[in-house]
């Protein structure tokens, strides 16, 4: 802890840490005990809260995540977040403006540096915590390490503070104290092509080009009868299988169906089904499995987050499909700890996301992602995903926990 000059004066877990019992880490308060102004800046910089509402706004993140956010190891790929799935991912359901916090440079106005927080809900074992989720701390790189990092936290903990909010949840690839989960990152090829040819997968030895394209070729069509694009009058069916599977695990959000609409069907506007099934810019995509009884009994979605590929000669980006929000009602009666329930579920998610993969590469996705949670260790081998490079930390703030390993409830049961 004694190398980290910040986050040991913040109410985090250390790493050397013997936890005895869950619950916050701070002595409580109230909003009024939080100072109403914000942190004094040095006088070249100002705070601004971002407008997300109007595009210009919304550009002007786009553009200093497009040269500034999160790179790989060896910079080859940086996230290229587009301003559509800025909209989607900031103005969610129930988001305060004043969380949406901007540096800019005091005489011309750019905008150096961002971080944002989302309410949320989230449920750490049995206990459900109001919290708010902060993301996309950015700093211009020619601003980097001059402590600004730290003072874009505190502001944003005050602002959330200030609604008398007290714990937050943030992922990071960097180690810091102290992670209450760490999930690996797999990849899925759809496109080996192009993924060679950008330095994301290298040939094996003994291996030959034709020999990787056929190991990773797909069928053309799903498999699974009833599965098709979510509808919006889907949701209190989707709801409800989604509430009943992510039960099983230790960390998960709680949702009201206004928001579980907003993350998974964000691209339809008002309408019950996109008025373009194959539009290329959207940002959620979103399947159910309905059986002959009308009966939802899968979900499956995915995001699209392009990467820019930095000093190719032959591709400037790389379109990847992330694992987001899924549920399966196989073996979900059964208690966990019956090898039939696994059976059962294993068999399902493996049709399912074979399908899942067969969708995204024909909408044209060079890569599908997904971490090592919830039931995915059951069907990622067997699927061909293989292991990454990058690892994704799960932090709480203001709250010790035990640590979260695979996820689920100790207990195996459902409430
Ligand atoms: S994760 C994505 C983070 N963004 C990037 O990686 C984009 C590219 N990099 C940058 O823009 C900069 O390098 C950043 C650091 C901004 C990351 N999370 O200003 P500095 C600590 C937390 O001199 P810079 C995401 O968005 C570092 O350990 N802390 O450094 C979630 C050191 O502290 P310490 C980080 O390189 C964000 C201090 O910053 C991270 O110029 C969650 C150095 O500051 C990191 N990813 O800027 C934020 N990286 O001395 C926390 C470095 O102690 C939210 N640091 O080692 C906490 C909850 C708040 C709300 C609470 C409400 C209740």
């Amino acid at each position: 802890m004694a190398d980290y000059k910040f986050w040991r004066t913040q109410p985090v877990t250390k790493f050397d840490e013997k936890i005895d019992d869950e619950g916050p880490i701070d002595s409580c308060k109230t909003p009024d005990d939080i100072p109403d102004s914000p942190y004094p800046l040095l006088k070249e910089f100002e705070w601004d809260t971002m407008d997300l509402s109007n595009s210009d706004v919304i550009k002007e993140i786009f553009d200093l995540l497009y040269a500034n956010y999160v790179e790989d190891s060896d910079s080859t790929f940086r996230f290229n977040y587009s301003p559509r799935f800025l909209d989607w991912a900031l103005r969610a359901p129930d988001f305060r403006p004043d969380w949406h916090i901007g540096v800019r440079v005091a005489g011309t106005r750019k905008l150096v540096a961002f971080i944002s927080g989302i309410p949320v809900r989230l449920r750490v074992r049995n206990t459900t915590i109001p919290s708010a989720e902060i993301n996309f701390l950015c700093i211009h790189k020619k601003l980097r390490s001059k402590r600004l990092a730290p003072l874009l936290i505190k502001e944003v903990t005050r602002r959330v503070n200030k609604q008398g909010i007290w714990q937050a949840l943030y992922t990071a690839g960097v180690v810091l104290p102290k992670p209450v989960s760490t999930c690996r990152y797999y990849h899925r090829s759809l496109n080996w092509t192009k993924l060679n040819e950008v330095g994301f997968s290298p040939l094996p030895p003994g291996m030959t080009t034709a020999k990787m394209v056929t190991k990773y070729k797909l069928p053309s069509i799903t498999s699974i009868p009833g599965l098709r694009l979510m509808r919006r009058d889907d949701i209190g069916q989707v709801y409800d299988l989604l509430i009943a599977y992510l039960n099983k695990f230790e960390l998960a959000p709680v949702f009201g169906k206004e928001e579980l609409l907003h993350w998974l069907m964000h691209d339809y506007g008002t309408e019950s089904v996109p008025n373009d099934e194959n539009d290329k810019n959207r940002v959620v995509w979103a399947y159910v499995v309905e059986n002959t009884d009308d009966v939802i009994t899968d979900l499956v979605s995915f995001y699209t987050l392009p990467s820019t590929v930095i000093g190719n000669p032959m591709h400037d980006n790389l379109v990847a499909a992330y694992q987001f929000y899924y549920a399966s009602s196989a073996g979900l009666a059964l208690p966990r700890t019956r090898p039939e329930c696994t059976t059962l579920l294993k068999n399902r998610l493996l049709v399912l996301f074979n399908d899942a993969l067969i969708l995204a590469k024909n909408l044209g996705f060079d890569v599908f992602n997904a971490l090592t949670l919830l039931d995915n260790p059951l069907f990622l081998d067997d699927l061909k995903f293989g292991a990454g490079d990058g690892y994704l930390n799960y932090y709480l703030f203001n709250y010790k926990a035990f640590p979260i390993d695979g996820g689920y409830r100790e207990d195996g049961k459902l409430d």
